[in-house]
């Protein structure tokens, strides 16, 4: 049996002193932004309670979690929570994995503002490295006053909303500490509203261990990883020598919109060496592809359509037990993260080619011009539920759709 973890989460207008001397009206969870992690064993059961003391109204969307489709936190399952309200959100967490919360009401304000955390679920186990730590990844759009840009405008609206001050864990581009010969699990979290981030550690060699549903099957060496909005890759970080100062930072990348320049978003800075008991093992766990690499989709979603039809699109129902293996088209000129609630899928193709390795996500990148089949099983949790781009303009937009999963 799972034990219980209650949290109550206030959500307020606060100062968000992003960098030393310097704020913006915030909203948050708490007073903090990020809002507090939350942390869980897997099968816990998590009560949240939800104060709404902001002057409008929210809700609370657990990203990633297998949660019941009333506990969703969208407002096509709860009414918006408004001013003085309050909701009580209960579930277990049935996945060992790095998730998030965020307000899903009026997301491209109430993001941008500060309202959203981590959710860590763990489970004993799995491998310990030295030190667990959890970067959520953010950017900040000011205007010329240094108050936040107002929101909405047209070219926010296509391009989505960037700005120029990146922010690790609510702080612009912080010095970070660790100490030398150790290795550590950095759960890494983009939490912007659109920026992505080809993550680079100072161009070291790291592992990535994880993506959004969790543990991979075996580790990945790599030297960097693109990460987009809603996306969390678990990485393996370490060891580095005394003294060392490393940028963490994304390399260009161009998302249909220009390439980027070389970006930072923190810096590593590393200390006195510790003794390390660091070990990762060869084999992580299992998993089980769900269809063959030649398995014929039942189901093709035109990105280009779902981004110029507009709000509240319905699409076809999928029954509890049926597998669907969905063709996610993209023929506009931007890549577009494309986020499922409440259940994980396989990649089983990008591009037409398998990708580099089997994962659970919940949200994966389907870069312009190219093609993303994806497979996935409905469990036994029926109700209301809905696909949309990370991009959390593009959803502002209508770049979503409801969908039932009826038993
Ligand atoms: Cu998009």
């Amino acid at each position: 049996m799972g034990g219980l973890v209650t949290v109550e989460l206030e959500a307020e207008e606060a100062d968000w002193e992003f960098a030393p001397g310097r704020s913006v009206p915030g909203f948050a969870y708490n007073g903090e932004v990020p809002g507090p992690t939350i942390e869980a064993q897997v099968g816990d059961t998590i009560e949240a309670r939800l104060k709404n003391s902001l002057p409008q109204a929210t809700t609370i969307h657990w990203h990633g979690v297998r949660v019941p489709a009333e506990m969703d936190g969208t407002e096509a399952v709860q009414p918006a929570v408004g001013p003085g309200e309050t909701f009580e959100y209960r579930f277990v967490v049935p996945d060992a994995a790095t998730f998030w919360y965020h307000s899903h009401t009026n997301e491209t304000e109430q993001l941008e503002r500060g309202l959203y955390g981590a959710l860590i679920v763990r489970d004993p186990r799995e491998p310990t490295l030295d030190a667990d730590r959890t970067l959520l990844l953010d950017d900040l759009k000011l205007g010329p006053d240094g108050d936040l840009a107002p929101f909405g405008d047209e070219h926010e609206h296509h391009a989505g909303r960037e700005g120029d001050v990146r922010l690790l864990n609510g702080r612009q581009e912080p010095d970070l500490e660790m100490p030398a010969g150790t290795t550590e699990r950095w759960r890494i979290i983009d939490t912007a509203n659109t920026r992505f981030a080809r993550l680079s550690i100072g161009g070291r060699p790291f592992t990535i261990i994880g993506t959004d549903g969790g543990l991979l099957t075996k580790p990945v060496r790599a030297t960097e990883v693109l990460i987009t909005p809603g996306e969390r890759f678990d990485l393996a970080v370490g060891p580095f020598e005394e003294g060392e100062r490393i940028d963490i930072e994304a390399l260009p990348y161009d998302r249909g919109k220009g390439e980027t320049s070389r970006e930072r978003f923190a810096t590593l800075n590393v200390g006195a060496a510790a003794a390390s008991r660091a070990h990762i093992p060869q084999t992580l766990r299992q998993i089980d592809p769900l269809v063959a690499e030649s398995a014929e989709p039942n189901r093709t979603i035109s990105l280009k359509a779902l981004m110029h039809e507009g709000l509240h699109q319905r699409a076809d129902p999928v029954r509890v037990g049926d597998l669907q293996i969905w063709d996610l088209v993209n023929e506009t000129g931007q890549d577009h993260p494309f986020h499922i609630h409440g259940f994980f899928f396989q990649v089983v193709q990008e591009e037409s080619k398998p990708p580099p390795f089997i994962a659970w996500k919940d949200t994966v990148n389907v870069p312009r011009k190219s093609q993303t089949r994806i497979a996935w099983l409905p469990d036994d949790r029926p109700g209301e539920w809905m696909y949309h781009c990370h991009i959390l303009e593009h959803h502002a937009m209508g770049m979503m759709a409801h969908f039932k999963v009826v038993r």
